[in-house]
Parts: structure tokens; C-alpha cells; sequence
């Protein structure tokens, strides 16, 4: 008999996951409170956009391998796979997981594996997790096995991603984090690396760190060099030749749900120490009030303007708006008096102020902001607007900046 997965949260990372393990030979039941979201599932039908997951759910359904439920039910693995949303004070809602635990718990039984994949603050399967499965009566790490296993992939390449990179496993003793090593090997072709659940949990939240401190970085480099007159783009450019560095892309900001919020988790737990940390997090959160003064600056004044905004989404060639920073310029921009917003983004259906025709929304306004570098924007001919264009991403090309001449201005090279 096959054996069977209880996923719990068929969110962006938890429906993936469950259709990559039903398609490896484990039988697996999808659980989330969102009764569309199993209705839809039972149908055979995502509700996210993802290369390649539609066909792959269609068919593990149409077999019978992958189902779905409003409730957990008795299973010999349990992944729990649930949203941990940021609060206003900036620490973790950690209200899913706690509940998701708690949902287990009745199903649980000798030899059972429980493995959390949310991102979460470091310490949560000690703390949070263990307590709660120790209420089953069971003995956590001789009956049940617990890890932490967070996933790494990227949105658009997820099931490319899910297979071919590596992994880490951390789990509360040696037991734990080999058996659950071997679930993950069914479809891991990347190397899986063990070590304890709170490393582990460190190890997710510092990679989206890495990542939010260097834009935080090259957001700093951008500012200096306005001011200074000397063109950022270049200077990382140039100083990437160096075999060990890698300076990353400034830009209006930094979006998604995992860098805008991950570096917040380990603050939480450290507020005095992780004082990079919170820095990079604020410079970057303060970008698009920089991109807003720089519009203001370039017009003069916002009153009664047209502002046209290329781009919407948290970053290029996806239709993710989640946590994206244009739409925090929007928030800005649309409080001034007499403004009128049009926004071009050929990857988002609706959203206010959307204009579908590129040529009615890049004519006869007063600014053009590029803020995403999607691929095709790179072939919009801006040589021939009469706007001024505000260049967030480094996307017009050098002939058509020279077209533009000092109607074109861009984020990080001073003027
Ligand atoms: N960005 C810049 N400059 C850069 C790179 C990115 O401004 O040089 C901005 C983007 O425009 C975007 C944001 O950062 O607004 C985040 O984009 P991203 O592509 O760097 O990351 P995510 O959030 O889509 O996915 C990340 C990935 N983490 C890393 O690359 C370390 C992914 O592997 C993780 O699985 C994912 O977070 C996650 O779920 O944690």
C-alpha cells in the first residue's frame, strides 16, 4: 500500500508540492479551510497561475492520487504548508500554523512524520510546533518525527524548481531529519542537506535576507550616485567583473511575499542585533517615496497631471501584484489632487486604473514611469514619446535614451 501524505494549506507552494508527491507514488489528501479551494481541487482545477501545475493536478486527480478535504484525516505524513502572513507591528501571524498543528493532532499515530515547510521565525518547531503534538500524548521524536523543511523555488519555475534544487532538512534529532529525507527524496533531484530545525529555519529566513540587504545595498548606491552625478547601473556593471562581487539591481522597491517579509522574522527574534537587517528592510520599503519625490521633482509639481506607470506587478514576466511597490507609488501618487493614474501591465487583468491599449496609455501624458522590467517593454519604442520618462529598471535602451535626450531620466544615474 502507498503511502499517504496529508498536505495541509494548497496554497502556492502547498499545491505544488502535494501534485509532486501524488505523482511519485504517495496517495494524498490537499486540506484547506477554503472551501472553493477543495471544490476546485476536486474538479481537477488550480487556482493558481503556475507553468505546467494545471495539467499536472488535472490528471493526478483524474487518477485518484491526489484529493481534497476540508479536514485532515489519519495519514503517515503531515506537511503542514500554510500561510504565515506579517502583522502591522511586523512579527508573524503565526495563527495558521498554530491552527494547522493543532487540526493533526487527533489523526496523529505511532510512527507518524510531521514536517512544517512554512517560513517561519527561527525557534517555531521547538516552540510552537512541538508543544502542540506533545498534546497527543505521543512521544515527539520517538513516536512522531517533526522537521522543518522549507522550500526554495521561485514563482513561475516552481515544479522545475521543487525537483532540481537542493534542499535542507532540519529536524528535531537525527531520526526525524533522515526519515524525512527520504520522503522528499521521491522527487528531489538536488542534493538534501540535514541539520536541526532552528538552523534550518535560520537558513530559509537568511537566504531572503541575502537577498533584501544587497537590493537594500544597491537602493543606497542608487541614492548616492543622484546625488553624486555618476550612473549606479555602471558602477555595478563594472564592479560585478570582480570575481567576488555580486552587486545586485536597484529599483522602486521590493515586492513578493517572501523578501518584503522573511528578513522581519529574524528581527522579530532579535531586535537589537539584527540592526542590518532592519535597515536594508526600511531602505528598501522607502523606495517608492523616493520614486515619488523623483516624478514630483522631474514635473515640477504632481497637481492636476497625467502619470503613466509601465508595470505593476512585484517583478517581471509574472502577474503577481502581491506586496509589489508600484502599487504602493499608486497609493501615493493617487492622493494628490487632480492626478489621473493610467496603468499598463499586460500580465494583469484587472486592477484600478488598468489600461489595456499600450498606445492610449503612453500618449498624451506627462510621465511615463517604467517600474517593472517585464521582457517585452524592452521593445516599446520610447525614442518617439514627447513625455518625460521616468526609468526605474534600467529597461530603455542606450540609443533610445539619446532619442529622448533630457526627457529621459533614470533611477540611479544623477542628472
Ligand atoms: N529585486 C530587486 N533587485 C534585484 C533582485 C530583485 O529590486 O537585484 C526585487 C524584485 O523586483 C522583486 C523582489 O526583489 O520585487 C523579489 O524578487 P526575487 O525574484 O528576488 O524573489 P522572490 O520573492 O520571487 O523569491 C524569493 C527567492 N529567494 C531567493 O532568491 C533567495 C526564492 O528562491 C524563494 O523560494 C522565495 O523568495 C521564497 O518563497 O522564499
Amino acid at each position: 500500500m502507498s503511502k499517504k501524505i496529508c498536505v495541509i494549506g494548497i496554497g502556492y507552494i502547498g499545491l505544488p508540492t502535494a501534485a509532486m508527491f501524488a505523482s511519485n507514488g504517495y496517495e494524498i489528501i490537499g486540506v484547506d479551510v477554503k472551501p472553493a479551494v477543495i471544490d476546485a481541487l476536486n474538479k481537477g482545477k488550480t487556482t493558481i497561475e503556475e507553468p505546467y501545475l494545471g495539467d499536472l493536478v488535472k490528471q493526478m486527480v483524474a487518477e485518484g492520487r491526489l484529493k481534497g478535504s476540508l479536514e485532515p484525516e489519519e495519514a503517515d505524513v503531515f506537511i503542514i504548508a500554510v500561510p504565515t502572513p506579517i502583522k502591522e507591528d511586523k512579527s508573524a501571524d503565526m495563527t495558521y500554523v498554530k491552527e494547522a498543528t493543532e487540526s493533526i493532532v487527533p489523526h496523529l499515530k505511532k510512527g507518524d512524520i510531521v514536517i512544517l515547510e512554512s517560513t517561519s521565525p527561527p525557534g517555531t518547531v521547538g516552540t510552537l510546533i512541538m508543544p502542540i503534538l506533545e498534546t497527543s500524548g505521543l512521544s515527539i521524536g520517538e513516536d512522531i518525527y517533526v522537521a522543518h523543511s522549507p522550500e526554495r523555488v521561485i514563482p513561475g519555475k516552481i515544479l522545475i524548481e521543487l525537483v532540481e534544487n537542493s534542499r535542507i532538512v532540519g529536524g528535531i534529532n537525527t531520526v526525524s531529519s533522515e526519515k524525512v529525507k527520504a520522503i522528499y527524496e521521491s522527487f528531489v533531484k538536488g542534493e538534501i542537506f540535514i541539520t536541526d530545525s532552528t538552523t534550518a529555519e535560520l537558513c530559509k529566513l537568511m537566504e531572503n535576507t541575502y537577498r533584501d540587504v544587497n537590493i537594500g545595498l544597491a537602493n543606497e548606491l542608487a541614492m548616492i550616485c543622484d546625488v553624486m552625478g555618476v550612473d549606479a547601473w555602471k558602477v555595478i556593471e563594472m564592479s560585478n567583473k570582480h570575481p567576488r562581487v555580486e552587486l545586485h539591481q536597484p529599483g522602486p522597491g521590493v515586492g513578493g511575499h517572501c523578501l518584503a517579509v522573511d528578513p522581519w522574522f529574524i528581527v522579530e527574534k532579535q531586535p537589537d542585533i539584527a540592526r542590518m537587517i532592519r535597515l536594508g528592510r526600511n531602505i528598501n520599503d522607502g523606495m517608492p517615496l523616493y520614486v515619488y519625490n523623483k516624478v514630483k521633482s522631474i514635473l515640477g509639481t504632481l497637481k492636476n497631471k497625467t502619470i503613466t506607470i509601465l508595470g505593476i506587478t512585484y517583478k517581471p514576466n509574472v502577474d503577481d501584484i502581491r506586496e509589489s511597490p508600484i502599487l504602493k507609488l499608486v497609493d501615493l501618487l493617487e492622493d494628490v489632487e487632480g492626478v489621473k493614474l493610467r496603468l499598463y501591465d499586460p500580465y494583469v487583468d484587472t486592477y484600478k486604473y488598468l489600461i489595456k491599449d499600450l498606445d492610449k496609455a503612453i500618449n498624451n501624458t506627462d510621465i511615463v514611469i517604467i517600474g517593472v522590467n517585464h521582457r517585452n517593454f524592452k521593445k516599446i519604442d520610447y525614442g518617439k514619446l514627447t513625455c518625460q520618462v521616468y526609468d526605474t529598471r534600467n529597461v530603455v535602451s542606450l540609443d533610445m535614451q539619446i532619442e529622448l535626450g533630457d526627457k529621459y531620466h533614470l533611477l540611479g544615474k544623477g542628472e
